[in-house]
């Protein structure tokens, strides 16, 4: 039998002869290897910044760490220091309200694109621009990317089950790096099982008291006591929060952010582990104590819940408290509910959730747009701002690896917005050599001359451009094929014109019917928020450009049983879209027929019905912890909605 690893040094001396066995099996053992959801030793870590964009602007500005700090945009906040919440600061108070309220803030802008600038910068008079600057959310992009890659560095080559769930949020699956160090510290893991059958149960752990450290443990069921000993999911929770303080551990020692964490057996718990104590801590919830955790809580807390869904359960059964929906029996709750969605809150309020951790982080496609306040009306004008877009955009691609020829894009598409009426242009973008922002802003310019030829296309109050069709790059060789347009690029080529009049009868699009048939509760999980600031509409679009894609495949990604390839979202309605274009295209549609509903005096579009497709049980896409939390947000537009995180 192996000693106790360093982790375990106070741990009491090894059981005598004669002790029970554990509870998990042989094979519950091996499935962690493997990453199975099913297996009850899992373990999932789910990583949050603290005041995320406010952190990145003061490590960049090398400011006190006391120092109350919130960034701005526009004349609203989106990021506040946790010394500036002491001060009762919140995203729901105006700059003028917060230095009411500490006098001593600093309130420092997001960086902007200003018109006709090739670069964002820190612009101190953007505040009162917003005409003629755009939010560049850039910089914490960037920070973002590298703490993601600082995590990976701390994890072992192929072990790296890394799901990015927003900018500031990650998911891990710790399972099989687990397994390994459980192999490595308890030989007796090692051996085969008696009788050769992976159905006989382990032995117990070799100690009775483990070395939590300074980790938040979450209270134990009230059946449960301390002084029962450890099984080996506890030991493997142990593990995960030991290689999880080392995370964060790295991630402030080299890039000087604070991070909570949460650790426990499944997405939805680690997630609730994350925000039960901030910032900088990291909560253990143990199978044994998930019971107490989720009874003493709303249900609306809980991932996926915090929105219309939720609201939903609470008026059919006229409570928000978990404790109470637990003696509902499941039949009740899938009558009221529909079966699928039923199925899926009676598991969740348990704290059973199967949804895996993906680790797919590659950008399918990126976006950059403007809504115009005052509408734009001139071609000079709509140059200057495709400069903008094709800078934000080529940026984006740097990053992603487009100059080493790792990823490339294969097609550019325009979307041009003007009374009630969108333009749209496609072009595919020569492969075979190498990508140069001025080839991008040439076909950019080439398209936007296109749509203007048309005529009638002033004042515009929206233009967007998007490039997607990412491939990984050509490694050795490139052969006479990468030189040849074909398939779908072929067809994307040729530039095609679509327009979206308001005559909606036969323009629902193909999409919103796809989502019927392939999408299920994810239909609960938009996460809207309204907003008070009038000036809010470039950073709600910067926001939502710069996040919805990434997250709406985190969402996708979740969804277990999809029959058709989806990689957008729409946030509104949760139709499935399989590209930028087509949720471009889609978010014109849900504009113009709340257009016509509003001359018809009908509400807008409106999604609640709880019928769920068979098949979608586990498809949990992410939502922010508080989404429906007091944090105020901004107005929206017309046919938009944002996105909140994760
Ligand atoms: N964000 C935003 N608008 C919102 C919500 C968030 O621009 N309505 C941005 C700013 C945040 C970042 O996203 O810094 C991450 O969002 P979080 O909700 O995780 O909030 P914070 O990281 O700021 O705070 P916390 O410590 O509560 O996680
Ligand atoms: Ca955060």
């Amino acid at each position: 039998m192996s000693s106790p690893s360093p982790g375990f040094q106070v741990s009491s001396p090894v059981h005598g002869a004669g002790r029970r066995k554990s509870q998990f099996t042989y094979r519950q053992l091996g499935m962690l290897a493997s990453y199975s959801t099913s297996s009850p030793l899992r373990v999932v870590a789910h990583i949050d910044l603290d005041a995320f964009y406010a952190q990145c602007e003061m490590v960049r500005l090398g400011i006190d760490e006391e120092q109350p700090l919130a960034v701005q945009q526009w004349q609203g906040l989106i990021a506040i220091n946790y010394p500036a919440r002491k001060f009762g600061i919140g995203r729901h108070c105006t700059v003028t309200e917060a230095k009411r309220l500490c006098s001593n803030l600093i309130a420092q802008h997001v960086a902007t694109w200003k018109e006709g600038q090739e670069k964002w910068a820190y612009h101190p008079d953007a505040p009162s621009h917003i005409g003629t600057h755009k939010v560049s959310l850039d910089p914490y992009r960037l920070q973002s990317r590298k703490i993601l890659a600082l995590i990976k560095q701390c994890l072992p080559n192929n072990m790296q089950k890394v799901e990015k769930a927003s900018i500031d949020e990650v998911f891990i699956d710790l399972s099989a790096q687990v397994h390994s160090i459980l192999l490595q510290r308890f030989s007796e893991l090692t051996d085969p099982p008696p009788y050769d059958d992976p159905t006989e149960k382990l032995p117990l752990p070799p100690i009775t008291a483990l070395d939590w450290q300074v980790d938040v443990l979450v209270d134990l069921d009230h059946a449960e006591t301390e002084v029962d000993d450890p099984d080996w999911d506890d030991v493997a929770i142990l593990i995960g929060s030991e290689i999880v303080r080392d995370i964060r551990a790295e991630i402030r020692r080299t890039l000087h952010y604070t991070c909570s964490a949460g650790i426990a057996s499944n997405k939805m718990l680690s997630k609730l582990g994350s925000g039960h104590k901030k910032p900088n801590q990291q909560t253990v919830i143990r199978n044994r104590a998930v019971g107490r955790f989720l009874s003493d809580m709303k249900f609306t807390k809980i991932r996926n819940l915090g929105g219309k869904l939720g609201d939903q359960v609470k008026s059919a059964f006229n409570t928000e408290s978990i404790e109470e929906m637990l003696h509902v029996p499941v039949e009740q709750l899938k009558l009221k509910l529909g079966d699928e969605t039923g199925l899926w809150f009676y598991d969740t309020i348990r704290g059973i959730d199967l949804s895996e951790v993906t680790s797919r982080t590659q950008i399918k496609s990126m976006l950059s747009a403007k809504s115009f306040q005052p509408s734009i009306t001139a071609m000079e004008q709509a140059i200057k701002w495709l400069r903008i877009f094709v800078a934000d955009i080529f940026s984006r691609l740097v990053e992603e690896g487009v100059l080493e020829h790792k990823r490339r894009p294969k097609t550019i598409h325009l979307h041009h917005r003007s009374a009630g009426q969108t333009r749209s242009r496609s072009s595919g973008i020569p492969q075979g050599k190498p990508l140069q922002e001025i080839i991008l802003f040439d076909l950019a310019k080439h398209m936007m001359a296109q749509i203007v030829n048309e005529g009638r296309v002033w004042p515009c109050a929206n233009l967007s451009l998007s490039v997607g069709g990412f491939e990984d790059g050509v490694t050795g060789n490139m052969g006479i094929s990468t030189f040849l347009l074909k398939g779908d690029e072929a067809r994307v080529s040729r530039v095609t014109s679509r327009e979206s009049p308001l005559d909606l009868a036969s323009h629902e699009p193909q999409e919103k019917k796809m989502r019927l048939e392939s999408t299920g509760i994810q239909r609960f999980f938009p996460k809207k928020e309204t907003s008070t600031g009038e000036d809010e509409e470039d950073g709600k679009e910067a926001f939502d450009v710069a996040h919805t894609h990434e997250r709406v495949k985190q969402r996708v990604s979740d969804s277990r049983s999809r029959q058709v390839s989806i990689d957008y979202m729409c946030s509104r309605c949760n139709a499935g879209l399989e590209s930028a274009e087509a949720l471009q295209h889609h978010n014109d549609w849900h504009m113009a027929k709340d257009l016509q509903d509003e001359e018809r005096g009908k509400s807008t579009f409106a999604s609640s019905k709880p019928a769920v497709p068979r098949g979608q049980r586990n498809a949990t896409p992410t939502s922010r912890k508080k989404a429906s939390g007091g944090d105020g947000g901004k107005k929206l537009e017309q046919g938009q909605s944002r996105l909140k995180f994760g």
